[in-house]
């Protein structure tokens, strides 16, 4: 197809509550967007980095300026499909997530143009998902109150995020007010080799799993908890396939959340997933508080076979109040704790005109 224009915007999104974990609270969800003009129809990405770079170093308005003075301008005016952009892009170091969104973009005009859902591309048969929520760091009883609602909704699974001092109660408090719902922990990189045991109790509590509980590159620290029998989940340190492969040779990893933005896209989380599947590694799907736009495309990938445990994949609207985009449809399937994997042609649906243009904050050009 050819590129014939790419408009980059920064939105700013209210958030439901705030999100709050090891690395910061995030209060609002700045995003970064793109759409692509092409010959052959219109695609929009998601470049779903954070306000701030405190999980990873991208952040949404540094991947706003990346996307319009650097990557945007080496795609207009040339002929590319979705599989050779991130190729295209490889001269520019890092920047996993702005990639991703241009990536995005132009897999959602060619599905559009082939009148193939993303599901049906990546050759997905199932048609609904297990819903899985995360619940940030917060005071015990809203924590718990927190988790009940979110059983109620139907979700069978939830993520509850750690830190040292705000660990074993909590969870032993879920345990007892929502005893069947399934309980992981994200610690993101918040604990030490000092806490293998604390982190060990936490699993005779009945957590099923743990992700991220050490800073990046204490892979002695993972290697201990792995050999305790833990499911130890990477996240921030799992930032390629080749990484994950280094993680697994030194057994500082059982189980991987891929997370598509964080590999540079749907084609690295796919590498990644296929991977998962050819070494026996469990595969979670991991979520970024994306807007509908970026939940779609996850739901169509967390369909994949590899993915065993539940993931992050919550309704946008678990998150995000107010979204140009439409949503996930959850409870409509066989339970009401599955989300159905979206049909329809492209990525996602188009958004709304009218809220994107109210919600942008930065709105950029790039033409030939
Ligand atoms: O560490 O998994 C994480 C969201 C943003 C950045 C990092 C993480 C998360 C989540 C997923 O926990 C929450 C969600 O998308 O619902
Ligand atoms: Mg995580």
């Amino acid at each position: 197809m050819l590129i014939e224009r790419i408009e980059v915007r920064l939105v700013e999104l209210p958030l439901v509550e705030p999100f709050r974990a090891a690395h910061g609270t995030m209060t609002s969800r700045e995003l970064a967007i793109v759409r692509i003009d092409t010959n052959d129809g219109v695609g929009w990405g998601e470049c779903s980095a954070l306000p701030e770079p405190t999980y990873s170093d991208d952040f949404a308005a540094g991947a706003f300026v990346i996307l319009d003075e650097e990557l945007a301008p080496r795609l207009v005016g040339h002929q590319l499909s979705a599989g050779s952009v991130a190729t295209r892009l490889a001269s520019v170091v890092g920047n996993p997530m702005a990639k991703a969104a241009l990536e995005m973009a132009l897999l959602d005009a060619e599905l559009r143009r082939d009148g193939l859902s993303l599901a049906s591309r990546l050759g997905v048969t199932a048609d609904e998902v297990p819903a899985g929520a995360v619940v940030g760091l917060g005071p015990i009883d809203e924590v718990t109150e927190r988790v009940a609602t979110l059983a109620a909704e139907g979700f069978g699974r939830v993520k509850l995020k750690i830190a040292p001092g705000h660990d074993l109660d909590v969870v032993s408090a879920v345990r007892t007010t929502s005893p069947t719902v399934e309980v992981q922990v994200d610690a993101n990189g918040a604990y030490d080799g000092r806490y293998l045991d604390l982190l060990t109790e936490l699993v005779d509590m009945g957590v099923s799993a743990i992700e991220q509980p050490f800073a990046v590159g204490d892979d002695g620290s993972a290697a201990e908890l792995v050999a305790r029998g833990v499911l130890v989940i990477a996240d921030e340190a799992a930032t390629s396939t080749a990484a994950v492969e280094r993680l697994h040779h030194r057994g500082a990893l059982s189980g991987v959340s891929i997370k598509p933005a964080r590999l540079g896209g749907i084609g690295a989380a796919v590498q990644l997933h296929d991977w998962s599947v050819d070494h026996g590694m469990t595969a979670t799907a991991g979520g970024m508080i994306e807007c509908g736009l970026g939940r779609h495309a996850l739901a169509a990938v967390a369909a994949l076979p590899g993915f065993v445990v539940t993931g992050d994949l919550s309704p946008a609207r678990r998150w995000i109040s107010v979204d140009p985009w439409p949503d996930l449809v959850m409870g409509k399937g066989s339970s009401p704790g599955t989300i159905a994997v979206p049909s329809a042609p492209g990525v996602a649906p188009h958004p709304d005109p009218e809220l994107l243009s109210d919600l942008t904050s930065r709105l950029a050009i790039v033409k030939a």
